[in-house]
């Protein structure tokens, strides 16, 4: 199978309608199709869900709703295998096939936590140990992460709209830490939920972001860390930027390898400290509940 484009059976399927509704569908223009040589119809999955979410059609569901993840997971499509497909797709930086992907699992009823918690960072970290052997080269690990941010955004552009919940989060990348895919991972989780979502991305100085606090007030903040190289004078910056925080409603979240490694919870006290972005989802329906 193409895991660029999807065939007019498997969108007849995810919409639940017949491959001839389909074909009259692409004949009126409703949804985009290119063919191929042979002169079969193809069609991008960035297309379908588009299509998907505005004719409110097929397994659309409620992002993070673990009943449908359920259903997802039993249908016999090879986990692995496509695991393996996009790890492939990162390394090889094609947009379009990791974009793809994501999409078409998201239509087929996986959840977007199960997406981010399990085949993205899957993969980067396999693209991590591979690179660590001397198998995978720096420009590769460059790439490949580059790849990743941008299939991330248009899943995000392919996710369904959600009810609006009034809620700001900032998320960021602690100064000195490049590791940013992680953020963009939050950002995506929590705009699921219909929070708006301020990412600032890797390396980011603490006292920068509060001063953000007094223009904007969010509810809350996710701070990722991959690697800390100089945690004393990090935690003296966290203790400051806790001190600002204080007048503010704020909670703080906290998730990344350099917290999973070492108990460095007295050093940087928070609300949470997450390990996946299915715990956002549950921090955010905490959040929004109170
Ligand atoms: C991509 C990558 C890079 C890219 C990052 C590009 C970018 N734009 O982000 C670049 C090339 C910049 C890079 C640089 C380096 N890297 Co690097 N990198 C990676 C790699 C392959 C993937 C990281 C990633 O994106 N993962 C995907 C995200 C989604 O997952 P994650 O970050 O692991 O986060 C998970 C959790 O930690 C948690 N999480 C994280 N943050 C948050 C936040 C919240 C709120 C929540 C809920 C959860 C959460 O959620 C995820 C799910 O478990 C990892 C391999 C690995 N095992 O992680 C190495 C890795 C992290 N890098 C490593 C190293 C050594 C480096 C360098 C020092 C290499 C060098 N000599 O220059 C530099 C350091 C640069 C710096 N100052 O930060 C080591 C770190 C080892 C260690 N702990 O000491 C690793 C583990 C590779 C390895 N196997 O050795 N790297």
């Amino acid at each position: 199978m193409d895991s660029d484009s999807l065939t007019t059976t498997e969108v007849a399927r995810l919409c639940r309608v017949s491959d001839a509704t389909v074909k009259r569908w692409a004949t009126a223009g409703l949804i985009k199709s290119e063919r191929t040589n042979g002169g079969h119809r193809r069609f991008r999955a960035e297309e379908i869900a588009r299509f998907q979410n505005e004719q409110g059609l097929g397994t659309k569901q409620s992002v993070g709703d673990e009943s449908v993840a359920k259903v997802g997971l039993r249908r016999g499509r090879g986990r692995k295998l496509s695991d393996c497909e996009f790890f492939h797709a990162l390394l090889a930086g094609s947009e379009n096939q990791a974009s793809t992907i994501l999409i078409r699992r998201l239509l087929e009823g996986e959840t977007l936590t199960e997406l981010l918690d399990g085949v993205v960072t899957e993969s980067m970290h396999h693209i991590g140990e591979l690179w660590q052997l001397g198998k995978v080269s720096v420009a590769e690990e460059h790439l490949a992460s580059r790849t990743a941010i941008c299939a991330l955004h248009n899943l995000r552009a392919s996710l369904p709209v959600p009810k609006p919940q009034n809620k700001l989060a900032i998320c960021f990348t602690l100064e000195g830490d490049l590791h940013e895919l992680a953020t963009h991972c939050a950002q995506v989780t929590l705009e699921s939920e219909g929070w708006e979502v301020w990412n600032f991305g890797a390396n980011t100085p603490l006292f920068s972001i509060s001063e953000e606090f007094d223009k904007h007030s969010p509810d809350l903040v996710c701070i990722s860390s991959t690697l800390m190289n100089q945690i004393d004078r990090s935690s003296r910056d966290y203790v400051s930027f806790r001190e600002k925080l204080e007048n503010h409603r704020a909670k703080i979240a906290i998730g990344g390898q350099a917290f999973e490694e070492d108990d460095l919870s007295d050093r940087f006290p928070a609300d949470y400290y997450l390990k996946t972005f299915s715990d956002v989802i549950k921090v955010a329906t905490e959040i929004q509940t109170k």
